[in-house]
């Protein structure tokens, strides 16, 4: 485990600030030099919410600029490529230039998790920027309105992933059968980008999938009757969630009505505990029609929301500090339970610890009044951060980084942790 020299608050919080600064393009925040080197759809949400406090111009400008990726169609992308560095998968796999809904500037044709509504929400807390909230308000309402109509493939009220990169944990095993069930792949080449970050995950068909969407036009039809990979994932929707409820709150300011947004957070809950509740939340195949028995982080989304029933509350908690989760392990919180036999501790999203999700639990604890998981979240995840560095992920045995350094997220949440 790298030892680092001790670090007080105030200095940690100046490296955080220091990362931020050098992953700043002049429009945009990347989520580390290098790896990633454009615009992350749900990375900049968190960026936003890090620096909310701090720098608010450019917590602004950090939305600003991935709102310039959406489409006509309401979808905010999960990459914006405002410069011509090299990535894969880049422009060249995407054209997005082909799509007449698409923006002048180059973007994927996939979706990430919609953290955004909760940002402006976070944003508008912290600075009291009723003007900044007008302004945005409407390309937000816009995004919601396109996942409940081209994204409620199962048609109860929640919004499907339609390929594992949707999800922000790419290689969670929850994605494992339903890939496997695809047909087999051999494109016979190796990404060296791919194969650098996840070096045993099945990139073949990550891309097939994605080239399957695109050669259809990104047709919501062909999503819809299809597209071989849907799959009701409780963390994406907890957070759509949690968006729809900022978007009711914030409505008020912007001039519009808070009834629709709080009427499809009332869906999502609903759709949530009808088909993703079995004892934890678990994600649903929808091709394969059948929940995913494994329990991962994404199975916390939920908890964001302030109208989860009590004994839903408490049986997730459990879980959540039980031996399968923080129970066992040092620090907070695995992404995959630690009795799964795919439970992996040195594997991205099948094992390690992320600051995003543990920042996301602990927003949870403070919506629950659930002060003692708060603490424990907000130390834990201090702790990693101070020994480790802002890296990627973390081994939740004994904390040592995992993945790239002076990663945006891990320096953003921090500065909100230590505020
Ligand atoms: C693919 C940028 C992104 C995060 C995701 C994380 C990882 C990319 C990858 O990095 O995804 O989009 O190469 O695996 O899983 O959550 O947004 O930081």
């Amino acid at each position: 485990m790298e030892a680092r020299p001790a670090v007080d608050d105030a200095a940690l919080g100046h490296e955080a600030l220091s990362v931020l600064d050098a992953n700043w393009t002049g429009s945009a925040t990347v989520p580390a030099p290098g790896l990633y080197p454009h615009q992350w759809s749900w990375d900049s949400a968190f960026v936003t919410i890090g620096l909310a406090r701090h720098r608010p111009d450019r917590a602004r400008a950090e939305l600003l600029s991935l709102l310039e990726g959406q489409w006509e169609t309401g979808m905010l992308p999960h990459i914006v490529f405002h410069t011509p560095e090299a990535y894969f998968p880049g422009p060249a796999v995407w054209r997005s230039q082909d799509h007449p809904a698409a923006p002048r500037v180059l973007t994927s044709g996939l979706t990430a998790p919609p953290l955004h509504g909760l940002a402006l929400w976070w944003l508008y807390r912290h600075t009291g920027d009723a003007a900044f909230v007008r302004r945005a308000f409407p390309a937000l309402a816009a995004q919601h309105a396109y996942l409940a109509g081209a994204r409620d493939l199962g048609g109860v009220g929640l919004a499907a992933i339609v390929h594992p990169w949707e999800s922000g944990m790419d290689d969670s095993p929850a994605w494992d059968d339903a890939l496997a069930a695809l047909p087999e792949i051999r494109y016979g080449y190796r990404n060296v980008d791919l194969d650098e970050r996840h070096p045993d995950s099945d990139h073949d068909r990550y891309v097939w999938l994605a080239l399957r969407y695109r050669n259809a036009g990104y047709r919501p039809e062909y999503l819809r009757d299809e597209h071989p990979f849907a799959i009701e994932d409780p963390l994406f929707n907890g957070i759509w969630l949690a968006s729809c409820q900022a978007l009711a709150d914030l409505a008020p300011v912007a001039g519009a009505d808070p009834a629709p947004h709080a009427e499809q957070a009332e869906r999502i809950r609903h759709a949530l505990l009808d088909r993703l509740w079995d004892g934890c939340f678990y994600a649903r195949d929808l091709r394969g029609d059948r929940l995913v028995r494994i329990c991962t982080v994404g199975g916390f989304g939920p908890l964001l929301d302030p109208g989860l029933p009590a004994q839903h509350v408490a049986t997730a908690v459990e879980v959540l500090e039980s031996a399968r989760f923080m129970g066992a392990t040092g620090y907070p919180v695995p992404s995959c339970e630690i009795r799964a036999v795919q439970f992996d501790r040195t594997r991205y999203w099948r094992g390690p610890s992320w600051v995003n999700t543990n920042w996301l639990l602990r927003h949870a604890a403070a919506v629950h009044g659930l002060d003692s998981l708060g603490h424990q979240l907000t130390n834990g995840t201090l702790r990693l951060v101070r020994q480790a560095g802002f890296r990627e992920c973390f081994d939740p045995f004994d904390g040592s980084g995992r993945g790239c350094r002076d990663f945006s997220w891990s320096a953003a949440l921090t500065l909100d942790l230590l505020a």
